[in-house]
């Protein structure tokens, strides 16, 4: 079995034609490189998402990563509830990331029987019997239309005193301060490696796909919903993670 390469992330080093960011193949082979080089903290939050599972998981439940990508999330959470029976139900819409999240669990076989992978619109997904739930920078990219169905298909599936870890890129309502995070952010990138083009084709390129929400918005709707003690508990320039609870 040929464990799936993972390559630098070069995608808009050169100049291309415009077009909306997908998540395909050349994504998804470059997706560990990409993702830690373009948001600010992620190997922290992958971390404290596995800190929190192991704090709020609960036994005879499941742990839901919606938006799974190639699984980061997904270990990170079943890595710390190890020794306890536990069930796991990884999704996302894009084929490339699900084949390669399936060949990569192959390769950890303590996890593979109790991890389903599921490439589907996670808008469709059933949601049962849930403590844990991560949307781990995928709530972004769903249309704003179906955020408030989702989330709430979402908090009928938990259990009581179940976990919702929300991280997303952020906008602010303050101008200035959001020119100012942007700015800083695009520094990061540039540190990070990222040429100035890169970094204005990348974000051509999400302009209809990424569409973020200010911190007021998603705590408000969270709150609507039913979620208890909500609130952020990482934040770096314009991306954020936060924590809700049934
Ligand atoms: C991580 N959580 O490494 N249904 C299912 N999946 C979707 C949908 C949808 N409607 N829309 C987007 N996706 C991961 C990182 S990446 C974030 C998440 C980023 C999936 C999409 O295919 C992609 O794999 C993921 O959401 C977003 O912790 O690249 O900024």
């Amino acid at each position: 079995m040929t464990k799936p390469t993972q390559k630098k992330d070069r995608i808009f080093a050169q100049t291309k034609l415009p077009g909306d960011f997908v998540f395909d193949e050349t994504v998804a082979c470059v997706f560990e490189d990409m993702i830690n080089r373009s948001v600010p903290g992620y190997s922290t939050i992958i971390a404290m998402i596995g800190v929190l599972a192991e704090e709020y998981y609960q036994d005879r439940s499941r742990i839901y990563d919606l938006g799974c990508s190639l699984g980061g999330a997904t270990l990170a959470a079943v890595d710390r509830v190890d020794c306890r029976d536990f069930s796991a139900i990884a999704i996302d819409n894009s084929t490339a990331m699900i084949d390669r999240l399936q060949i990569k669990l192959k390769s950890l076989p303590k996890f593979a029987s109790k991890i389903e992978c599921r490439c589907e619109d996670l808008c469709d997904s059933e949601i049962s019997d849930a403590s844990v739930v991560v949307l781990n920078f995928t709530l972004q990219f769903i249309p704003l239309a179906e955020r408030v169905p989702l989330l709430r298909k979402i908090y009928a599936g938990m259990k009581p005193d179940g976990v919702l870890i929300i991280s997303e890129k952020i906008t602010f309502p303050d101008e200035k301060l959001n020119q100012l995070f942007i700015e800083m952010y695009h520094s990061f990138k540039e540190n990070m490696g990222y040429s100035k083009l890169e970094i204005s084709q990348k974000r051509a390129a999400l302009e209809k796909v990424l569409l973020p929400e200010t911190l007021d918005l998603h705590r408000d709707r969270l709150q609507k919903i039913g979620f208890q003690s909500v609130d952020v508990w990482f934040q770096c320039f314009n991306f954020a993670s936060m924590v809700a609870f049934k």
